[in-house]
Parts: C-alpha cells; structure tokens; sequence
C-alpha cells in the first residue's frame, strides 16, 4: 500500500483556470482514465483523469478553485498490484503537442494524456467543446448517444437529444384535451341563432371544469325510506289558520345533513391547500343550495342551519331562491358554505351525479321521492324512497366512510326522523 499524488498534467495554455465540476469523493475507487475534475477556461473545458487506479484518500481541490499545471488535485491510496500494473503503463503516457488553434491543441493534448474519458460503459466520449455546449444547455452528456466513430458526441447529437425531449415534452401537452375543431359548421345544416352565454353559466363552467378536472369524484348512490317523515310533513296545518303548511322535503333533508355532518366531520372540511398537507375543519353548518334560475345555477348558503328550525329552513329556501332568481343576492352568500345539496326532487329523475362545489368536498345530490314496493318488517309493503347520490372528493373520504354517511343520512330521514331531527 502507498499513497501516490494526481497533479494537474501539462495541459497546454490552461493556466490558473476555474475548476467547476469535482467529479469524485474521498474513498471512491478509481480506475485510470476515470475522470476526476473539470475545468474551464474562457475557450473550452477540460475533464482530468486519474492517471493510475486506486483509492481516493484525498480530495484537496474543491468546485471554484483555480489551477494551474502541478497543483495537487487528489492523492490516492494504492494496493500492491496497482502500483506494477502502474509502472508497466507509464511508459505509453503523453507527450507535449504543438497545435496553431487553442483548442485543436488542448483536445490533442487530452487524447494524448488520456484526458477524455474513452469507453467507459457510462462515461460518454466527446470533445471539450460538445461537453460545455451540453452543459451550457443543462444537458447531461452521458445520457446521449453519440453518432460518431465508437459512439463519440458531436454537437448535432446534443441538439438532436434536446429536440427529441421538447417534442416529448410537447406531446405530454398534446395529450392534453384539445378542443374539437368540426369539419361542418352548425349552419351547414340548418338555419342558427348564436347568442351570449348568461354571465353566470359563464362565470359557473370555470369552477365547474375546475371542480371535475382537480377532485377525484366518487358518487355513491342509496335510497332514504321516507314514509313516516312524508306522513308528518304533508300532515301539517298551520295552528291558528288550520291551513296547509307548505314545507317542501328539501328543508327536513337539511337538517338530517346537518346532523350527518356533525358525526362525520370530514364531510364538513375543504382541501384547497392539499399541498401543503392541510385540511381545513369547519366548525360552522352552512349548506349550500343549488338553485334553479334562468340565469343559471347559483348555491346560495343557507348559513348556521344548525341553530334553525326547519319550518324556518323552509321559509329561507324560498327567500333566497327568489333573491337568486331575482339577482337580489350578495356575491359573498355563494361563498363559505360546509357542503352543498341540489335537489331534482320537484323536478323529477332519480339518481345522478352531482358536481362537487369546490372548495367543498362533497354534495349530496337529492331526486324525487317515489313509492315503492318494499320488503319492510317481514313483508312487501308500500314505502316513500328518497333518492341519494352522494358525491365525494376520495382524496379525503372513502367510500366506505361515505356509505356510512348515506347510512347516517337514512337515519335521520327515516321512521325516528322527529328525534333524530330534534336532537
Ligand atoms: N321528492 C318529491 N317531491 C319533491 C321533492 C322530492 N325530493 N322535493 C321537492 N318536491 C316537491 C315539493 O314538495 C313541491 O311540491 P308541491 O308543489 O306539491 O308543494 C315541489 O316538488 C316543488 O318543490 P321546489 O323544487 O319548488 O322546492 P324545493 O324546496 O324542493 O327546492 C330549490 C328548492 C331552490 C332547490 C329548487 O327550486 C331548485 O331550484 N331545484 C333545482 C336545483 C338544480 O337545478 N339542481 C341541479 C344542479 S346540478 O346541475
């Protein structure tokens, strides 16, 4: 064992020059030719490589250092059998070469002294020159294949492997969906009318497409027996006119929600800065509703829904129906809501899957209510079902955890809905 030094070799003009790669770390074996640093001059850059095998034991220069030709750049831990194979080798090292240009004669003078990595399974082989280009590019050289002799890199093969990444990267944007330009115009086939699209469907399709692209939508679909809370709701008088009392389903399904929500607070949250790994918990119950208008779609909130009744839930679903129909309501109630419900109940169908209101994580979509023949206590009975179809964002809720909240739902809709709507 010995410790042999690697001096900067005799590399033409290369005077006081900035080295700006170290190529290799204390206790790393070498083989010769391995490279061990770069420099650069204002002309060209140069890699160094070892001159014999071994063991680096010390690396004494560091990137931004400046050297000239015999400054110490490692020395190197040698075995036995190294240091002969060495000394067989010696004989065939570099000789000075005299070249006009600066560059043909510092290329010269590293082919000689083996100062280009030649062959090395992962080193790439390529001139001074092609090496800065490349890395001026930010390109690594040993992922390109050379077109030259032994698979040497010129420069048309470093823009040749840049080229072919901006055209991969260019379909990864293609891939991307295009809008559909058609062959035939809508008036090829009949006489058209094109008119503005309503501000709020304009301003609505952004969120909408924002909502479907970003949140990986689930929707699980389930039926409420409603009988008994159907029974009670379409049985109310008013106490002092005797008249019929108008509350429509939708005002008892947000008080069940409210209820869902409270045992299910993830429900009630937003992930907007999922990013950064946080969730937003929010201790307040404003549902949103979507509301019909020939506007558009609009989800005012119907705000604390916990603390109202719901004879006075169905009384604010008129009033903000109408302000929404009417463009009567403040921008801000379309913001800050727990969740939404959009109910077809009074329109018709019965399951479908509902968008989530970004920046919410679910809605509960609500269809209309229909009886049934259902195996109920023992036998096929006559029953009110209530379509759900509740959509979730997965990133936060799993389906198991939403069919429990359906399940929870059902609960509150079903034969015990006045306790478990009082409570
Ligand atoms: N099952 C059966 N009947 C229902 C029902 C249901 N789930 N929901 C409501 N009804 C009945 C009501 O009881 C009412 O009956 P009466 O006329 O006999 O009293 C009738 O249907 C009409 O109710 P409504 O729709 O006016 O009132 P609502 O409280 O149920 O809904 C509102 C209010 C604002 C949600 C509704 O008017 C609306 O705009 N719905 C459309 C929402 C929408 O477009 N969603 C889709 C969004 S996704 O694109």
């Amino acid at each position: 064992m010995s410790d042999k030094e690697i001096k900067v070799p005799n590399i033409g003009e290369f005077k006081d020059v900035e080295v700006i790669e170290v190529l290799v770390s204390n206790s790393q074996s070498v083989s010769k030719n391995d490279p061990l640093i770069t420099i650069e001059s204002d002309k060209s850059s140069v890699e160094i490589p070892a001159s014999f095998d071994g063991k680096v034991k010390s690396v004494k220069i560091k990137v931004g250092d400046r050297v000239s030709e015999g400054d110490l750049i490692l020395t190197v831990e040698q075995s036995g059998e190294e240091e002969k194979s060495i000394e067989q080798k010696t004989i065939k090292e570099a000789k000075p070469v005299r070249k006009q240009n600066q560059e043909e004669k510092i290329e010269k003078v590293i082919q000689t002294q083996n100062l280009i990595k030649k062959d090395n399974s992962e080193a790439s082989s390529a001139s001074p020159k092609v090496r800065k280009f490349a890395r001026e590019l930010g390109v690594n050289i040993n992922e390109i294949v050379g077109s030259e002799r032994q698979g040497r890199i010129v420069e048309d093969d470093v823009k040749n492997f840049i080229s072919s990444k901006i055209n991969k990267t260019s379909d990864k944007t293609e891939a991307q969906p295009k809008k559909i330009v058609s062959e035939f115009s809508h008036s090829d086939f009949g006489e058209i009318e094109v008119k503005d699209m309503p501000r709020v469907k304009k301003l609505a399709s952004t969120y909408l497409v924002n909502s479907w692209t970003t949140i990986p939508h689930v929707t699980n679909h389930d039926e409420a027996d409603i009988t008994e809370m159907e029974d009670f709701r379409t049985s109310l008088t008013d106490m002092y006119t005797g008249e019929k009392k108008k509350i429509t389903p939708l005002a008892f399904i947000v008080k069940a929600l409210v209820a869902s929500l409270k045992k299910f607070p993830s429900f009630n949250s937003s992930i907007d800065d999922i990013e950064n790994g946080k969730i937003t918990m929010k201790n307040y119950f404003h549902v949103g509703i979507a509301v019909d208008t020939p506007h558009g779609l609009m989800v005012p909130k119907i705000r604390n829904a916990d603390n109202k009744s719901i004879s006075y839930i169905g009384n604010e679903l008129k009033t903000v129906s109408d302000q929404c129909r009417n463009l009567k309501i403040d921008k801000k109630e379309f913001f800050g809501g727990s969740m939404t419900i959009t109910s077809l109940g009074g329109i018709g169908g019965s399951f479908f899957t509902p968008i989530i209101n970004y920046p919410e994580v679910a809605i509960l979509g609500v269809g209309k209510a229909q009886k049934k023949q259902i195996f109920f206590n023992g036998k096929f009975e006559i029953r009110t079902m209530l379509p759900l179809s509740l959509s979730y964002d997965h990133r936060i809720i799993d389906g198991a955890e939403a069919a429990r909240f359906n399940n929870d739902l059902k609960e509150n809709l079903g034969k015990n809905f006045a306790y478990k709507l009082a409570v």
